[in-house]
């Protein structure tokens, strides 16, 4: 097992467009592993592998309070979506800036499991809400993308003078 560095916006590489995985051998399963590890240390509910450079269609999630339920979509799609909502989102790779996106309410995903099987689950509230942050990380899409303009220009000044401080 091992740690993942998390890519931080405005870095480029977040807006990579993920391929899909082709085939879930043992070398999906060790990143999807070292994902899961990252994700619980950091602590988050939820990682896409873009975030740790790495531009396959594979998310980890786990909304749990004890962290004991790891949930693993590899290439998931969204078949249907229902609703709407408004939730304060974070992203680990955007740290200590919490804003609020319009997201569904429910979504049907379709995935492949770690045993490369086809799955189809429904979701609603937070786990709904994650999956589309997740599967947008996918696409290149980092959360504030969904802010206005002011917002997203004053979260990236924001976040360069905290690199500043902490180099
Ligand atoms: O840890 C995370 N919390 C969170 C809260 C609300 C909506 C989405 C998320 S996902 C985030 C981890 C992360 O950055 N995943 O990409
Ligand atoms: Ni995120």
């Amino acid at each position: 097992m091992a740690l993942l560095p998390i890519l931080r916006y405005p870095d480029p590489r977040l807006h990579t467009k993920a391929a899909p995985v082709s085939v879930v051998d043992d070398a999906i399963r060790t990143l999807v592993a070292d994902m899961a590890e990252t994700m619980y240390e950091a602590p988050g509910i939820g990682l896409a592998a873009t975030q740790v450079n790495v531009h396959k269609r594979i998310i980890a999630i786990d909304i749990s309070e004890d962290k004991s339920q790891l949930q693993v979509f590899i290439n998931p799609e969204i078949l249907t979506h229902d609703g709407e909502c408004e939730s304060e989102e974070g992203c680990l790779s955007v740290p200590g800036i919490y804003e609020r996106v319009r997201r569904n309410h429910r979504v049907r995903v379709r995935a492949l499991n770690l045993d490369g099987q086809v799955f189809e689950t429904e979701a609603e509230g937070l786990l709904a809400v994650c999956l589309q942050h997740e599967i947008d990380h996918l696409e290149g899409i980092v959360f504030v993308e969904h802010l206005s303009r002011l917002k997203r220009f004053r979260i990236k000044s924001k976040l360069a003078k905290q690199a500043r401080i902490t180099a």
